[in-house]
């Protein structure tokens, strides 16, 4: 919803000379998608469990369009971890149709608040929250809430899934960016380039999802693509380029940060990163496509 509409009800009480009055404001497009049961489409596959990573994918509260006064209740078993050897706990969860900033909702874990979703309008995002380990529960059933629409004015969303994952090391951390102006392959259009490295044996194809978010943490743009990927030497190098016309539209100065990476390969392999890679300081003026008017299209092309 890319203004925020509001529906009134008006009470046609007897005429006074002060007129009518809004006593509802719901958010329309909410209500429209909610009667129209809207399905959304190109939600994010979830990563696959293992020793490390607990998933949650077909639950009552899942897969539902939620509104208002609606609390997302899901029940996630977490095995058996040893907590002193994690790195870093994450909490993952996409999320269907966030209209930031007037759509607030917030993710609990065990009773803990983490804040808001982030996401955009009409758009799956991918959430990710790096977790207290205190908060978390091994050998145990661990609850995740979603308070939906803390200030009650209309809005909806909806959860695909849930997951939590456990990084033992930082594999990689040498995570490169940069600026591309003018290319060819762009129309023109300039666009920031941030190259992640992970493990990864074999050729294989790969669904990649990973987010831009300024300083403040406001999320500026997402790509979610499948790609075909070639190994080398065992790593595999992922470009994500990111349209200057996005980052002109948030409008603010870097450094950007990467995060919400989630890569799922048929071969097996996965690389979740909650926080990925901080960009270098750049500026706003530093980006031609800032005054050219570039394409808003995220794009994503693979190396090696
Ligand atoms: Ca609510
Ligand atoms: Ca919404
Ligand atoms: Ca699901």
């Amino acid at each position: 919803m890319k203004s925020f509409s509001a529906v009134s009800i008006v009470l046609g009480v007897a005429s006074s000379s002060f007129g009518s009055q809004s006593i509802f404001s719901f958010a329309l497009d909410d209500i429209i998608n909610s009667v129209a049961g809207v399905i959304p489409t190109g939600s994010i596959p979830h990563p696959y469990p293992n020793n490390r990573t607990f998933v949650a994918d077909e639950q009552e509260d899942l897969d539902s369009y939620e509104c208002t006064d609606a609390k997302l209740n899901i029940e996630l078993f977490i095995g058996d971890i040893d907590l002193s050897k994690v790195n870093t706990a994450s909490l993952i969860l996409p999320a269907f149709d966030v209209d930031a900033p007037f759509e607030i909702n917030h993710a609990y874990l065990n009773g803990n608040n983490y804040g808001e979703l982030k996401g955009k309008e009409d758009t799956w995002h991918l959430n990710t929250f790096v977790v207290d380990k205190n908060h978390i529960l091994v050998n145990a059933i661990n609850k995740i809430m979603i308070d939906i629409d803390i200030k009650n004015t209309g809005w909806c969303v909806e959860i695909d899934w849930v997951a939590v994952e456990f990084d033992y090391h930082n594999v990689f951390p040498n995570h490169s960016d940069k600026l591309v102006d003018n290319h060819p392959t762009t129309n023109g259009n300039s666009y920031l380039e941030v190259s992640l490295e992970f493990e990864n044996p074999s050729d294989t194809t790969c669904n990649a999802q990973a987010s831009l978010l300024d300083p403040d943490g406001e999320f500026i743009a997402s790509i979610t693509r499948v790609v075909d990927i070639t190994s080398s030497q065992g790593i595999s190098t992922i470009d994500l380029k990111y349209s200057a016309g996005d980052i002109c539209r948030n409008n603010k100065n870097g450094p950007y940060a990467v995060g919400g990476v989630l890569v799922t390969c048929d071969n097996g392999i996965q690389f979740l990163k909650a926080n990925a890679h901080t960009t270098t300081a750049y500026s706003l003026n530093q980006f031609e496509g800032c005054t050219h008017k570039p394409s808003s299209v995220p794009f994503l092309q693979v190396q090696k």
